[in-house]
């Protein structure tokens, strides 16, 4: 069979990663009438059914309302106005709307992939899906380009004025950056989550992150009709040795203990799967014309509901910066991206590192008296729960540049 012709595409910024970060990207540009171009490795089915992060914090639901994204989130995202911190029969809740002035919003990741798919659709974003063999060239020249396999087995050409690396935590864009031109710092935790998601209404009105001597549990949720679970197992868990049975018997245990009155409601699982929980940073998140956004710069564990509100808040930075260098040549909010964007990833590595250091227990009996001494604190002390809901919630991207 012939190879298809080589064909070449010009565009202004070359977006790698059709997640979160290069959707929202390709639509924030789009409104400031810069042309991008999308490549992603996956099919537009495996993307949007990928489960994980379900919070939004209220600087993201600003910026997606801001550019049109806020319909159906307005209307079923649930507003939640604080969490549930627990040790075994103490359940207390920190309000944040009390505390600091602003809320969450439970809408999965998944809706905001749904809606970033449907406006990009209706933008006639060109979006290259299933493409192989994805490299990047001459980041540092004034035309960099991508080169990739098209689904058809075209080999491909984008030769654009800046390259937007979205590819998430495995992709080539991190990598493009030579070793001794970045500063990477990572850590992998003793334990990882065990997410579940249930066909069940779910048993709180608002998340409960729950220490428990056994392990850490929360209960979340996706609709009031939908429920979703995390209980913290060893990293070597094989997700075949947790039956429905041994998933609900624990999760009643690690929630409901010593909660009088209070049962957790089962029902079918839909979907089960193990997550590692790591920490990770690579700075700059600018290479010459190279730009890092969302996991492809940064991993937190997913304890402080950060990953996705990142990738948004990445974006939000990095889309005004764009439009001024390729629409006005200045290049002022273009130079200072990586270091703005760095100063809110690492408040928020810290954050979800503390979280996660916070409720995870780990075999040694003093580090569970530090966890117990600080959850009592944060019960008790005003200013460590409105510490802990100024960072859940996240402090406006205004407060960042
Ligand atoms: P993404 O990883 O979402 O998107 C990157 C895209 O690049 C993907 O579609 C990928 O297919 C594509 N890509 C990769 N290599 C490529 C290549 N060579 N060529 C072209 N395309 C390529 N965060 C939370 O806040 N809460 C959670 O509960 C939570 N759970 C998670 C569970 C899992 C299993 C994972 C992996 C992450 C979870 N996260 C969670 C974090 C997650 O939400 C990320 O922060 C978020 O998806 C970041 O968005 P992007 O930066 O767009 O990266
Ligand atoms: C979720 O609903 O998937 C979720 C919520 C809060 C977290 C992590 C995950 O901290």
């Amino acid at each position: 069979m012939n190879t298809p012709a080589p064909q070449t595409i010009t565009t202004a910024v070359a977006i790698i990663g059709a997640g979160p970060a290069g959707m929202l990207l390709s639509h924030l540009l789009a409104a400031d009438g810069i042309d991008s171009v999308i490549v992603e490795a996956r099919t537009q089915a495996y993307v949007l059914s990928r489960i994980r992060a379900g919070i939004l914090e209220d600087t993201s639901v600003q910026l997606l309302r801001s550019v049109g994204l806020g319909d159906r989130l307005d209307r079923e995202g649930l507003e939640h106005r604080g969490i549930y911190l627990q040790l075994p029969g103490h359940r207390q809740h920190v309000d944040f709307a009390d505390l600091v002035g602003r809320t969450v919003t439970v809408y999965g990741q998944t809706e905001v992939q749904k809606d970033l798919v449907a406006a990009r659709a209706a933008d006639a974003q060109i979006v290259y899906y299933q493409a192989s063999d994805v490299a990047l060239h001459d980041i540092t020249a004034e035309r960099p380009s991508v080169t990739f396999t098209d689904g058809d087995g075209t080999p491909c050409r984008i030769e654009a004025s800046v390259i937007a690396g979205c590819d998430g935590s495995f992709g080539p864009s991190r990598s493009a950056i030579a070793d001794n031109a970045k500063q990477t710092w990572s850590r992998t935790y003793p334990y990882s989550w065990l997410g579940v998601l249930a066909d069940v209404a779910p048993s709180t009105d608002e998340l409960i992150y729950a220490w428990h001597p056994e392990g850490f549990a929360m209960h979340s949720m996706r609709s009031p009709n939908v429920s979703r679970f995390y209980l913290q197992v060893p990293n070597d868990t094989d997700i075949t040795d947790w039956s429905a049975d041994r998933i609900w018997t624990n999760l009643q245990r690690r929630l409901g203990e010593g909660i009088d009155g209070w049962t957790l409601r089962s029902g079918p699982i839909l979907e089960s799967s193990v997550l590692p929980m790591r920490s990770y940073v690579s700075a700059p998140m600018r290479h010459g014309n190279l730009f890092l956004a969302g996991d492809a710069a940064h991993i937190v564990p997913p304890t402080g509901a950060k990953g996705l509100n990142l990738a948004i808040s990445d974006v939000g930075l990095l889309a005004p910066a764009l439009s001024s260098l390729l629409d006005k040549n200045d290049d002022t909010l273009a130079d200072r991206y990586s270091e703005t964007a760095l100063r809110r990833v690492w408040r928020s590595t810290h954050f979800s590192s503390w979280m996660t250091n916070l409720l995870h227990v780990n075999g040694d009996p003093f580090d569970a008296q530090l966890q117990r001494s600080q959850l009592e604190w944060i019960r008790t002390s005003r200013a460590a729960a409105a510490d802990l809901a100024a960072n859940y919630t996240g402090a406006p991207l205004a407060d960042w540049s």
